[in-house]
């Protein structure tokens, strides 16, 4: 048998989206989310979850995919330069399961404080 890996999606591979073909024939086990919190950027109308910032759960879809199909998610979400894939706790009903996720620090900077000038002559840090 084909080995099977967990996938948990969060953006344009979810069902509905443009990028869902690319699991086609894949067996979904429904809606779920993360168990850890991370935080959610958008850019471009392109998802990037993060996790460097906890702000709450992620949702998503989870996926068993075989080799062939994880393989072509790589390349089309660009693992490991684009996207990262890792593996975090994802949990659907009373169920939890260890899932691979494609991560990507944030587009752009997230400031601490809204002030230029802090930034660059104060204690405010960019985070
Ligand atoms: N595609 C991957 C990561 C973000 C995106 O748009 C996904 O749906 O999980």
């Amino acid at each position: 048998m084909e080995p099977i890996h967990l996938v948990f999606v969060y953006g344009t591979l979810r069902d509905g989206h443009c990028n869902h073909h690319l699991l086609k024939g894949a067996h979904c086990y429904g809606v779920g989310s993360t168990e850890a919190c991370y935080a959610m950027y958008l850019k471009n109308g392109y998802p990037y979850v993060t996790s460097s910032e906890a702000r709450y759960p992620i949702t998503g879809e989870l996926y068993s995919v075989d080799d062939g199909t994880l393989a072509a998610l790589d390349k089309f979400e660009g693992h490991p330069r684009h996207y990262e894939r890792r593996e975090t706790a994802v949990i659907l009903g009373d169920k939890r399961y260890v899932a691979w996720v494609y991560f990507r620090d944030p587009p752009g900077i997230l400031m601490q404080c809204g002030d230029y000038n802090e930034v660059n002559y104060g204690k405010a840090r960019l985070m």
